[in-house]
């Protein structure tokens, strides 16, 4: 345990950090929602980040779309697939306290981490810039084709993504060797690059952390064990440390949590707030171009 927790949280503010999230508007009227793509290893804990964004949008524990084994999703999709590891592309949107009203947000996971069987590096870019339709299944050998059916040859804005999250067991550097490591690098460079930001998410706070933690959530700022963890997921990929949010996604329980609303609340007030950020740039650079071509005409 460190003497100081490096970062504060008012757990008492779960009202205020509600009513931000109910009252969450886009800024920009280009695009109807912001989409945030979540990357990592299978079995990291994405679908389960989903399923808990829906149940605490929604104030209630919600039926897990597709988080519901030991091993993780993307394991169980791998296996039915024959040790293809396969994953289809979806999106997840989130409902409000009213059916048929969602949140202006939505959700892809992609099993993107796995260096030799993980979804190609190509691909992913092409995920990035929205050139993926629907329901493709992504093939770990060879990347999508401008020529097949899945590709969409003109995406729009809401096509896009617009923030980039990684999501990550925090017990990540105990299990991933060097090339893991190198090929999560290499995606935050290519997100750098077409200017989607991105975040970090460390997931399983509450089992594969120190005695701290998984005895009280409320310790996590103050755990040399995830401020390590936190560190070295900081040297390794490049992202800085206030970008990266170790939380504990809802599993097994039939209860919502103060404790664990709040973490996840914020850090899905960064990933909103990033994406908005990037979405707002980019209407503002498409303003500037079209007034250059006007004043060049
Ligand atoms: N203890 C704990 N288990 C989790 C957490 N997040 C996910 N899990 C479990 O880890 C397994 C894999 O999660 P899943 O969301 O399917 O992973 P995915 O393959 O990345 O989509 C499931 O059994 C989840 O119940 C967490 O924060 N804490
Ligand atoms: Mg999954």
């Amino acid at each position: 345990m460190v003497p100081e927790p490096w970062r504060t949280m008012d757990w008492g503010r779960k009202e205020d950090e509600l009513e931000w999230l109910k009252s969450f508007r886009l800024q920009s009227g280009n695009v109807k929602h912001l989409r945030v793509l979540l990357c990592g290893p299978a079995g990291s804990g994405k679908s389960s980040f989903i399923n808990s964004v829906d149940s605490i949008c929604q104030n209630r524990i919600t039926g897990p779309a597709d988080a519901n084994n030991s091993q993780g999703t993307d394991l169980v999709l791998a296996k039915t697939a024959g040790q293809s590891f396969t994953l289809k592309y979806k999106t997840h949107r989130i409902q409000r306290e009213r059916p048929g009203q969602h949140y202006p947000f939505v959700f892809n996971d992609i099993m993107g981490l796995e260096p030799t069987h993980g979804i190609l590096l190509k691909d992913i870019k092409l995920a990035m810039k929205g050139h993926v339709k629907e329901d493709y299944t992504f093939n770990p050998v060879s990347a999508l084709k401008k020529s097949d059916y899945f590709y969409n040859n003109n995406p729009t804005s809401n096509d896009k993504a617009h923030v980039l999250v990684f999501v990550l067991a925090v017990d990540i550097n105990d299990v991933a060797g060097p090339s893991m490591f190198q090929k999560m690098a290499e995606i935050r460079l290519a997100a750098r690059d077409l200017g989607i930001p991105q975040i970090a998410i460390l997931t399983k706070i509450d089992e594969k952390s120190c005695a701290l933690v998984k005895k009280d959530l409320t310790n996590v700022y103050s755990s040399t064990y995830i401020q390590n963890a936190m560190r070295k997921v900081s040297e390794q990929v490049g992202f800085p440390l206030n970008c990266i949010f170790p939380l504990k996604n809802y599993h097994a329980e039939i209860k919502l949590n103060t404790e664990v609303d709040m973490l996840i609340l914020s850090a899905l007030r960064k990933i909103l707030d990033l994406a908005n950020d990037r979405v707002n740039a980019t209407g503002v650079a498409a303003a500037n171009k079209s007034a250059n071509n006007v004043n060049r005409t």
